[in-house]
């Protein structure tokens, strides 16, 4: 008996039978090594997504950005650039664990429940970034999406953002409905330049002193140094940038990047930092950016995604009000449970915004951001963007059409703030050509941007432990549920310490449990942090 082409095509890809996988914070993250069966499978999902929606546009992404060089990773990005929707997360899981003899069954039977016509022509992109496995990967990955006869594009090598950025516009342009941008990598380049080159030159105006600013971006040697490099010239009138740690020499992710000086609260190697200079880490997939400075006795000074955050939110109501649209516009920040007590003070208190705390990754915090007309979201490891409702977009053309000589400026810099954002998804440059047209707006250094709070000291460990699916949070995972009688242990700690803060959760991209701790004192922090570290290790027995 002839085998059908899923069968034939997966005894090329068999996965070990005691192997278990799960669709995790940002996909599946694993060693590279052990990946193949699961990038073929996600190609099968991919593929059935895409005839699932009509035969539109999928995107997959080969990479698993803040982790080290050896581990790989694979996600889904639904047509207009969004997340892969939980129900098809599961989906996922549930194909990447099935026997190799039953993946025919089990895809017939997905196909059976959601009524999917499995004559549609499945359409799929595919991108990858530096690692040295991707190539290989996005190999298995297309097999799986040829042994359902998808139409495959090969976007090549690309940071996470332009692959959903490519998404939607591909779709968009598909469905010949209005287009994001235009449809191509050059595409993505051009609408952010514009936008920014606007924004500068109104910042600019009336300024005859005006230099651009001078930056030195850490391309934590992945793949948004190439990708930062390639739009340099066409910001050069408004920015002096350039890109160290761009994967010439270092290891990518190894001590330099987003998550390394995040995490570390430290320099990343292979940056010579001057006080008084401008500096930020990109991550591994040019998703997250964090900004850091030293000041005059070579201190390290962190801006993380909460600072952004907090920077995005204060201009936007600025300009809100400069423009005369201020009421009636509904401004919220989304944060996570790593928001620094002092952010969300902030927020709340001075700028007087709603800041509600969502579990991490940033899918989540995207639907909460949904609620409001502005909605930034940003998790604090620099991961996340701002996103506009129809209303606002109304509000604002509606506005420009009507606008007087005082309020038309401001609402045109709005318009082009819009135009600078990736919506579609958290993206380390657009976000830091956003953090770039606020601070020229503001004519602040990086010390004047940090002085509008003050963050309390913080630290962030991981703990390897036998099984961390033990470990389970309720309450934006502000809380644990298990293992029994934890958190109770946890709330007496914290309750000892002034300004104490300190939570426990299972990561979703490594296979350890994460610790957080913050209170008054930098003393307090780290015996906080160890003490609940203690108590993990004590409790994953
Ligand atoms: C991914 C997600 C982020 C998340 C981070 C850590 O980042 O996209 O939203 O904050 O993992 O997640 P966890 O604590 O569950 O491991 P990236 O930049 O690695 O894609």
């Amino acid at each position: 008996m002839s085998l059908s082409p899923v069968a034939a095509a997966s005894a090329r890809h068999p996965k070990p039978e005691t192997a278990v996988f799960e669709y995790g914070t940002a996909g599946f993250r694993m060693k590279a090594a052990i990946m193949d069966p699961v990038v073929f499978r996600v190609g099968l999902v991919a593929a059935l997504r895409s005839r699932a929606l009509g035969g539109k546009i999928v995107g997959t992404m080969i990479t698993a950005s803040h982790n080290p060089e050896p581990d790989n990773g694979v996600k889904i990005v639904e047509p207009l650039g969004e997340m892969l929707v939980p129900q098809w997360e599961s989906l996922a899981t549930r194909v990447t664990n099935a026997a190799n003899g039953d993946l025919d069954a089990v895809l017939a039977q997905i196909a059976a429940e959601l009524k999917i016509d499995m004559n549609i022509v499945p359409r799929v992109i595919v991108a990858r970034d530096t690692r040295p496995s991707g190539p290989a990967l996005v190999a298995s990955l297309v097999d799986g999406l040829r042994a359902l006869n998808a139409e495959v594009i090969d976007a090549g090598v690309l940071t996470t953002p332009q692959l959903h950025y490519l998404t939607r516009t591909r779709n968009e342009q598909l469905a010949n409905t209005h287009l994001y941008g235009q449809p191509t990598e050059d595409g993505y380049f051009d609408k952010l330049a514009h936008a920014f080159n606007k924004l500068i030159a109104s910042a600019a105006s009336g300024n005859p002193d005006f230099k651009p600013a001078s930056l030195s971006v850490d391309g934590a040697n992945g793949v948004g140094a190439g990708a930062f490099r390639t739009l340099i010239p066409r910001i050069s009138s408004s920015l002096a940038a350039e890109v160290v740690n761009d994967g010439s020499a270092g290891a990518l992710n190894d001590k330099c990047g987003a998550d390394f000086v995040k995490v570390q609260q430290t320099f990343p190697s292979g940056v010579t930092v001057r006080p008084g200079g401008r500096y930020a880490s990109l991550d591994g997939d040019a998703d997250r950016i964090v900004y850091f400075y030293a000041d005059q006795e070579s201190k390290f000074h962190l801006l993380d995604g909460d600072k952004i955050a907090t920077l995005a939110a204060a201009f936007l109501i600025d300009r809100l009000e400069a423009a005369g649209i201020r009421q009636g516009i509904t401004i919220g920040v989304v944060q996570t449970a790593y928001a620094n007590g002092s952010s969300t003070q902030y927020l709340e208190k001075v700028l007087g915004v709603p800041a509600p705390c969502a579990k991490t990754g940033v899918k989540h915090l995207h639907h909460e951001a949904l609620a409001y007309d502005i909605g930034v979201y940003f998790e604090a490891n620099g991961h996340g963007t701002v996103i506009f409702s129809d209303h606002m977009i109304q509000v604002l053309d509606a506005g420009l059409v009507s606008a007087n000589a005082s309020t038309r400026q401001a609402l045109q810099d709005l318009r082009n703030f819009v135009d600078v954002i990736n919506v579609t998804v958290g993206d380390a440059i657009s976000d830091l050509l956003m953090v770039e047209a606020i601070l020229a707006f503001k004519h602040w250094s990086l010390d004047q941007w940090d002085a509008q709070y003050t963050d309390l000291p913080n630290k962030q460990l991981k703990v390897e432990v036998p099984n961390r699916a033990l470990f389970q949070t309720t309450n934006a995972e502000r809380e644990l549920t298990s293992p029994a009688g934890m958190q109770a242990e946890i709330n007496k700690l914290v309750a000892a310490v002034p300004k104490g803060r300190s939570f426990v959760r299972p990561s979703g991209t490594e296979d350890v449990v994460r610790v957080y701790a913050e209170a008054e004192t930098r003393e307090q922090t780290d015996a906080l942090g160890q003490a609940v570290v203690a108590l993990v290790r004590q409790f994953a027995k």
